[in-house]
């Protein structure tokens, strides 16, 4: 037994956190996961070519190492099935509350826990605009609250849709959808196909979408810095190697972590790499698009590491094909027939929104309600900040995984997320023995400070728009520090930064 704990989102965070529960001995939490099963954007980025730009041995948990990965790259399954395993390993399953949302968490002072109010039946995920998507009849509003000690959020930065407002989206005759909420049931197959956006998503559904339709358009808003992605399949030498030879994954994982570190890191800090990543960067485009008009089109002009840096091997190739274009006009609006841009309609059969995600609105759209009624998406109406990323003033035994200002650009999440559990496990003895505790508003000030400190060197504060910044332009979402610094900050809370109830 320990503190009960109530953990949003069974994604690497949410699973990570059970976890380290499990291995500590505290068996009292749950896990509630609006979707239809464990995952996360895992689950629900289910696009062709959908995998991730990290190498798998890094992109996985530290504690729990893996011989098997087939590729150096993890592929969207392959990812899904590693974290399955790993809750069915764990012996989570029991704790795991499926097509269960959170909808509000409110302080509850006199007893000081929270009480916890869930909608569960069919599955209520949440749709682009922001509403919980409605029953499809199985009685979805069957709202359920508890009490819990603790409440973790493992809800993510990237997790509800972002869909365009562009004038007549509803008028399109045929099938559009969003790139994490594929539709499966279309079909693509000698059809005349539409995308718009060209971020990550963007770059891995456009080859094997492109494969499949008779001809593809790409509405590119603005151009991104894409390097090369050294992808291969392990051999099953390199597999036995990893499986029989103590310590190898260990060295291989340490190695991309600290080439990351050491390589990327600097060049999105204005440091020594800055030239030699934006090198690599344009002699990957001139090496695979010879078209000097294509070539200039897909030159961004603001500097690199601005934007989330593309990392892929076969978008620039995929854009080169002669039943693939790429177009530059903005666009006017969507019509029955196709895409309207300032140079005329493009017909298409169906409209792929490669958009991106709502990112600066966190933990939306849950409501969240602390001491003396405050309201959490009213104290962020700025933008979203928090000590460490992870406790907010005002919000006791409230804690969050993969908050405000730790995304990455240059290395994996795991490893953030790896650094948050520990601290927040770490804060469990002393809120059980002192109650409640909330980080004290002297110490979120002086976070605040450092972060802004930190800020200024940042190259994404340059010249460009990007899912890092919040609509007045303060990056809410990047850790503007190394990853050694934020797990050297993150290894044990500091009791003089919190507050207790006794
Ligand atoms: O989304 P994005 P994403 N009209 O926001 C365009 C992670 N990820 O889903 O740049 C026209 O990057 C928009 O244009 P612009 C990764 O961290 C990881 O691709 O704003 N275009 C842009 O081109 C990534 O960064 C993996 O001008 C419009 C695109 O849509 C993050 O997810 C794989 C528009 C959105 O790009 C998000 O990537 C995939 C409009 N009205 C994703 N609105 C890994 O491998 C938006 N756009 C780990």
């Amino acid at each position: 037994m320990g503190p009960t704990v109530a953990i949003i989102g069974a994604g690497f965070g949410g699973l990570c956190m059970a976890i380290q529960l499990e291995r500590a001995g505290v068996d009292s939490y749950t896990l509630f996961e609006k979707g239809g099963d464990v995952g996360g954007t895992w689950r629900d980025n289910t696009y062709p070519g959908a995998g991730c730009d990290i190498p798998s041995h890094l992109y996985s948990f530290s504690f729990e190492r893996y011989s098997s990965w087939t590729r150096r790259y993890p592929g969207q399954r392959e990812i899904l099935d590693y974290l399955e395993r790993c809750a069915d390993k764990y012996g989570l399953r029991s704790h795991i509350r499926l097509r269960t949302e959170v909808v509000s968490a409110v302080f509850d002072e006199a007893l000081g826990k929270w009480r916890v109010r869930t909608a569960g039946g069919a599955e209520a995920r949440t749709a682009g605009g922001g509403e919980r998507e409605k029953s499809d009849g199985h009685g979805r509003d069957e709202e359920r609250e508890e009490l819990f000690d603790v409440v973790v959020s493992a809800v993510g930065q990237l997790n509800r849709p972002h869909l365009p407002e562009i004038a007549g989206m509803s008028s399109f005759a045929g099938p559009s959808f969003h790139s994490a909420r594929w539709d499966h049931s279309v079909d693509l197959t000698g059809r005349r196909v539409a995308v718009i956006g060209t971020g990550s998503s963007a770059a891995q559904l456009i080859p094997p979408v492109a494969e499949e339709a008779a001809h593809l358009d790409v509405f590119q808003r603005t151009p991104n810095w894409v390097i090369p992605k050294p992808d291969a399949a392990f051999g099953r030498a390199a597999r036995a190697v990893f499986h029989h030879l103590p310590f190898s994954q260990r060295i291989y994982r340490e190695w991309i972590y600290r080439y990351a570190e050491g390589a990327l890191y600097p060049a999105l800090a204005g440091g020594w790499s800055t030239a030699v990543v934006r090198k690599r960067a344009l002699d990957h485009l001139r090496a695979q698009i010879p078209d000097p008009v294509l070539r200039a089109k897909l030159t961004p002009d603001y500097p690199i590491g601005c934007k989330r840096i593309v990392i892929d091997s076969k978008f620039y190739p995929a854009l080169a094909r002669p039943d693939v274009d790429v177009v530059t006009e903005k666009i006017v609006r969507i019509t029955p027939e196709g895409v309207e841009a300032t140079d005329g309609v493009r017909e298409a059969d169906v409209i792929i929104y490669a958009t991106g995600f709502r990112s600066t609105d966190f933990l939306a759209p849950i409501e969240i309600t602390g001491r003396q009624g405050r309201r959490l998406h009213d104290e962020w109406k700025d933008g979203a900040e928090a000590y460490l990323g992870i406790a907010v003033p005002h919000f006791p035994n409230l804690f969050m995984l993969y908050g405000p200002n730790t995304n990455l650009g240059h290395n994996s999440i795991v490893f953030m997320i790896e650094c948050q559990v520990r601290y927040i496990m770490g804060c469990l003895p002393h809120l059980v023995e002192r109650g409640p505790m909330e980080v004290r508003p002297e110490a979120m000030d002086a976070w605040r400070r450092s972060l802004e400190r930190a800020m200024d060197h940042m190259v994404w504060q340059a010249g460009c728009a990007s899912w890092y910044k919040n609509a007045a332009g303060r990056v809410t979402n990047n850790w503007p520090g190394s990853t050694p610094l934020y797990h050297r900050l993150t290894r044990a809370p500091r009791p003089a930064a919190f507050r207790f109830a006794r």
